[in-house]
């Protein structure tokens, strides 16, 4: 080395420490988020190219270059979060909104991630699957100390592998979940990747639960299993945008879940493989077809397949009771039961006393029936058909021949081509099953003779 390169290289080393004291002092601007409209992907406008994802009802935190590292910045604090039309949530969140922006990166991409705590207790961010120094992984007390209130800290590392993963709190974990704390992170990869497909639409959402009492608005953290709102990046539907694809595009639909509880998401009309897990690609071999996959507590799954189907195929958890809004548990099932004359008397004492279901409940998908301030409808949304009797966790895939690339508009209701609904037959109609029916009542007129494996005969 010469005495001019000597030089050149020391004072580019004093540089890079300059700059990197500088940027401890003056902190990437943070970026808040007020709406809860899917924000359009953000195309990268430095760094290395890829496809931007989709946040169903959010959006991708900008970042700054800063001398070799994207540098973002995450603000702890409480949000108010429209969860549904009218049904506002007091949450925790992060940059005005639960769940926080998702984070873009580049796999080899150097990374720092100013947190400022402005909760009112302490908190952490654990990056939930990633490749990093221990010191960097966000547990409170073990590898950390906590982020004090009104406090900033600074992580840094690098994306070290593709994938799908999401960040949390790792300090008063059960109080910071259950208030919304949590958002997703995508790794892209930096090139061809052997078992990593381009995808013309990638979408990520988290599943969440909230315990909302009818009428009031801040979640119940201590409840452990019994939640009544389940939600999809905390909203519910109808509160919960589609996804709008073209016809023949291959759709990627990331997933991950925070919830106390696992969720079957089914897809109608497509079948799918799970490509990805929060631990990376799935080996080919290790791929099959299915249409639901169980997404556990803390897992991360990505659902890939063609979009060939025209149509608005329905996407929600298969636990029917996540596919509903608030709704007690304990309520008596009365399909049988005529309690009219008991309703009656009851009302005289109690007048908003509602009579439910001696038919089943979807009567209460068109009923208007008083409700509490801010509470969501308990079965909603209405379709081209009628009330879709759903809350929660569901939402549609809409497959368009006509959608053009990148647009993700609202394409609206699908026109479905003549003779290809289903439809009455005309002269056939039978009468209601009746509390009476007598195939209901016929067993004790029943002689059963059973016959056990070893032969015998029992009357
Ligand atoms: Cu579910």
């Amino acid at each position: 080395m010469n005495r001019r390169n000597f030089f050149a290289g020391a004072a580019t080393a004093v540089a890079a420490t300059t700059v990197s004291r500088v940027s401890m002092a003056a902190l990437p601007e943070p970026v808040t988020q007020s709406s809860t409209a899917t924000a359009a992907p953000l195309v990268p406008p430095n760094g290395r190219p890829y496809n931007p994802v989709v946040t169903l009802n959010g959006w991708t935190l900008p970042w700054r270059m800063n001398a070799g590292f994207k540098e973002f910045h995450l603000v702890a604090e409480p949000v108010v979060r429209e969860m549904a039309p009218g049904f506002k949530v007091n949450m925790w969140g992060y940059n005005g909104q639960s769940p926080g922006p998702t984070i873009e990166v580049v796999e080899g991409d150097r990374v720092r991630i100013y947190v400022t705590n402005k909760l009112p207790e302490h908190t952490t961010v654990h990056w939930h699957g990633q490749r990093l120094p221990n010191g960097m992984d966000g547990v409170g007390g073990i590898t950390q100390p906590h982020i004090p209130p009104g406090k900033t800290f600074v992580y840094e590392f690098t994306a070290r592998r593709p994938g799908t993963f999401m960040y949390h709190p790792h300090a008063d974990e059960m109080v910071q979940m259950a208030m919304g704390m949590m958002g997703f992170w995508v790794t892209h990869p930096k090139e061809n990747h052997p078992l990593i497909e381009p995808v013309q639409r990638d979408f990520c959402f988290l599943l969440g639960s909230f315990d909302v009492e009818p009428g009031s608005a801040t979640p119940k953290v201590n409840t452990m299993t019994d939640f009544n709102i389940w939600s999809f990046n905390s909203r519910v539907f109808p509160g919960i945008d589609t996804l709008n694809v073209r016809r023949g595009d291959r759709v990627r639909i990331r997933v991950g879940n925070l919830t106390m509880t696992n969720h079957p998401i089914h897809i109608h009309g497509h079948e799918f493989e799970v490509t990805g897990t929060d631990g990376g690609p799935v080996p080919r071999t290790a791929r099959w077809p299915e249409v639901s996959v169980d997404v556990a507590v803390g897992q991360m799954r990505q659902m890939e397949f063609i979009a060939d189907e025209e149509g608005d195929w329905s996407l929600h958890c298969h636990k029917a009771h996540h596919t509903m809004g608030p709704m007690g548990h304990e309520v008596p099932t009365m399909i049988g039961v005529d309690h009219k004359g008991v309703a009656e008397k009851i009302k005289k004492l109690v007048p908003d006393y509602m009579v439910m279901g001696d038919k089943g409940m979807a009567d209460m998908g068109g009923m208007e029936m008083p409700i509490p301030d801010n509470t969501m409808p308990m079965m909603t949304g209405a379709g081209p058909f009628g009330s879709a009797e759903m809350g929660g966790m569901f939402t549609l895939l809409k497959v368009r021949r006509d959608q053009k690339p990148g647009d993700y508009k609202d394409p609206g209701w699908f026109k479905h081509p003549a003779g290809t609904v289903a439809r009455e037959v005309p002269g056939a109609a039978v009468p209601p099953a009746t509390r009476n029916a007598p195939s209901q009542n016929n067993s004790s007129n029943t002689d059963a003779t059973v016959r056990k494996p070893s032969g015998a005969r029992n009357h």
